[in-house]
This record gives structure tokens, sequence and C-alpha cells, in this order.
């Protein structure tokens, strides 16, 4: 397994759009996995493959005390949601920063799982903002965009100084 880069905000290619996957490989099956050694090393709860620069349709979750109960959704597409809840959220690649977003309450997410088989699940609480922020993620939106313009060039601008002074 290896350790892969974490873009960072505001890099440009946050931006681009995954590609949906067209089938389960080998390959495939290893990049989850380097991301998911990614993820814990980190730490971190969930990875969209946009932010190892992979730009294809694909995030984990894992939001056990114990890091093994890994979550993969590949080609996720949410086709339910309700209600509203605020809930402050961090992001692996805008290090440092908390900030509460306003997201659907309740969300009804269809996928596949690590084996290609197609899966439908219905989550809440705090899956359901950690789903809701890695698709976001895979259609090259960061959390951060929710933010004043403000906020967001406060943080773009502690981020670029950050990287700067390392
Ligand atoms: C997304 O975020 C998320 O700033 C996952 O210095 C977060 O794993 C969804 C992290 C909250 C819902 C609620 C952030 C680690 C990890 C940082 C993460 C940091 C170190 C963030
Ligand atoms: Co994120």
């Amino acid at each position: 397994m290896a350790i892969l880069d974490i873009l960072s905000y505001p890099d440009p290619r946050l931006h681009t759009v995954a590609k949906p996957i067209k089938e389960v490989s080998g390959a495939l099956q290893r990049l989850i996995d380097d991301m998911a050694e990614t993820m814990y090393v980190a730490p971190g709860i969930g990875l969209a493959a946009t932010q190892v620069d992979q730009h294809i349709q694909l995030l984990i979750i894992d939001l056990s005390e114990t890091k093994d109960q890994l979550q993969v959704f590949i080609n996720p597409k949410i086709i339910a949601r309700d209600g509203v809840q605020d809930y402050e959220e961090g992001c692996l690649s805008v290090p440092g920063v908390y900030e509460t977003v306003t997201r659907a309450e309740r969300v009804t997410v269809e996928a596949w799982n690590r084996d290609g088989q197609s899966f439908t699940l219905e989550a809440h609480g705090l899956l359901s903002v950690c789903i809701q922020h890695e698709i976001d993620h895979l259609q090259g939106k960061v959390f951060v965009e929710y933010l004043s313009l403000l906020k967001r060039n406060r943080i773009k601008h502690k981020l670029l100084k950050q990287k700067r002074t390392r």
C-alpha cells in the first residue's frame, strides 16, 4: 500500500468533475486500498478520489473509532434527500479550517461497493453529511464554496501563506 499526496485548497485540480467508473478492476481496488491508508494516517473520516488527483467517481468513508469499517462508494448517486441540518465540517484538502455548512439531514444513495455490487443506503447524521461532502468533491466542489466570499478569501490567503512558509 502507499500514502498518496492530498491536493490542498486552493488547487484548481480540486474543481475537476469526476468521470463515472465503468468496471471494478484490480488497479481500482489498489487505489481504494491506497486511499484508505492515506485517510487513516491523516487521520480523516472521508476521502474522495478527486483529493488524490484521480478524477473518477470514487469515495471512501470510515466513521468507526477502530478504523476497520471502511465504506466504499463507486459511482454514488443521491436519489432522495430530506430535511436540513447544520454540521461543522472539515476537509483533508483544507487543513485547519472548520466551518458550519447546512445540508440535507437524510439522503438515500445508490452506489457500487469494492466488489462492484450495487447497493442502496439510507444515511442520516454524520454519515449523511460525509456522503454529501465527498460527492461534492466528485463534482469539483469544496465545502468552503458554501461560505461567504469574505470567509472563503480569508481561508484561501491563510492556506496560500501556509504553503509559502512550509
Ligand atoms: C469530511 O473530513 C467531513 O483540517 C471528511 O487538520 C468532515 O476527514 C464530513 C482533517 C466533517 C463531515 C464532517 C481535517 C484532518 C480531516 C483537518 C475529514 C485536519 C486534519 C477531515
Ligand atoms: Co473534503
